[in-house]
């Protein structure tokens, strides 16, 4: 196909953006981190959102390079935006990993030597991963869960629930946050079970040592709801959409 054709020089035409996506303290209302989230811009077909080629680059391969790209461009711009703008507290950065760059031999070697380079505190990289993805090699995604651990940075399970056997899960791999996925957040309105279900899964990673981060925030009904479920963390179009890193420059240049 044509995406499959054109991601191979998606790269070297430098097509690709990273947009950055504010992550919100629910009690202070302050940022203090983002997802970076992918673009590409291809010249004819315009926007392609990243549903439509990580798959497709994933069957080809052509995920290592991409993420790779991802993981040290997003890292770069953290450095920059602490320099300028981090304060005491540093901002941390949260990048997506896909099935096979987890379960693929060279992703440890990859993340600590990116991490060398750049003098980056490792605790300030956070990896999400989704549980589907996981399940596809346990065994060597396993492993290499491990051993990113080792190196010091922080995994989040992304898109948490929307899956099956999530406890297990938990259980077997030693995350650091989760985030709660965005169909449970806009289910918050519907009534019915919906509050009920956001509450319990944020007391569930209390449980379990983790920090939440509420996905797909909305509305300003949302945000109520989380901050009086004490849930740390919000990210969402109501608190600040993806932008592109000249934006996110404007919105940290006003104080956040
Ligand atoms: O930004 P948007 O909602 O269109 O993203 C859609 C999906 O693409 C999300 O599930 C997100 O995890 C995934 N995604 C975005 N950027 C990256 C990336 O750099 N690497 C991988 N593997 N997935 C990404
Ligand atoms: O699957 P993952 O959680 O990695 O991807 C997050 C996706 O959610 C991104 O594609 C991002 O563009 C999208 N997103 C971010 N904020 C909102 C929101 O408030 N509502 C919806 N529907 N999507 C959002
Ligand atoms: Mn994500
Ligand atoms: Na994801």
């Amino acid at each position: 196909t044509r995406i499959e054709h054109d991601l191979n020089t998606v790269l070297t035409r430098n097509e690709l953006e990273i947009y950055y996506q504010p992550i919100v303290n629910l009690q202070s209302m302050t940022i203090e981190g983002f997802e970076a989230l992918l673009r590409w811009k291809h010249p004819e077909l315009g926007n392609i959102p990243p549903d439509d080629f990580i798959g497709i680059a994933e069957g080809s391969g052509i995920i290592h390079h991409i993420g790779q790209w991802v993981l040290y461009n997003a890292c770069e711009q953290i450095v920059k935006w602490n320099r300028l703008y981090g304060g005491e507290s540093e901002f941390f950065i949260s990048v997506n990993l896909s099935a096979r760059q987890v379960s693929h031999s060279n992703i440890i070697p990859l993340i600590r030597d990116m991490l060398e380079g750049a003098a980056f505190n490792p605790a300030k990289l956070h990896l999400e991963v989704t549980e589907t993805l996981l399940i596809t090699d346990q065994e060597t995604a396993k492993r290499n869960m491990a051993e990113l651990k080792q190196l010091g940075v922080q995994l989040s399970a992304d898109d948490f629930g929307k899956g099956y056997s999530s406890l297990t899960y938990l259980q077997n791999y030693s995350f650091n946050s989760m985030k709660i996925d965005k169909e449970f957040v806009q289910d918050m309105e519907t009534g019915g079970k919906g509050k009920r279900l956001v509450s319990s899964l944020v007391r569930l990673a209390r449980d379990f040592d983790l920090s939440v981060i509420a996905e797909g925030v909305e509305n300003e009904q949302q945000l109520r709801h989380l901050q009086t479920f004490s849930c740390h963390y919000g990210q969402g179009f109501y608190l600040c959409p993806p932008l592109p890193s000249e934006d996110i420059d404007v919105i940290l240049i006003k104080g956040g």
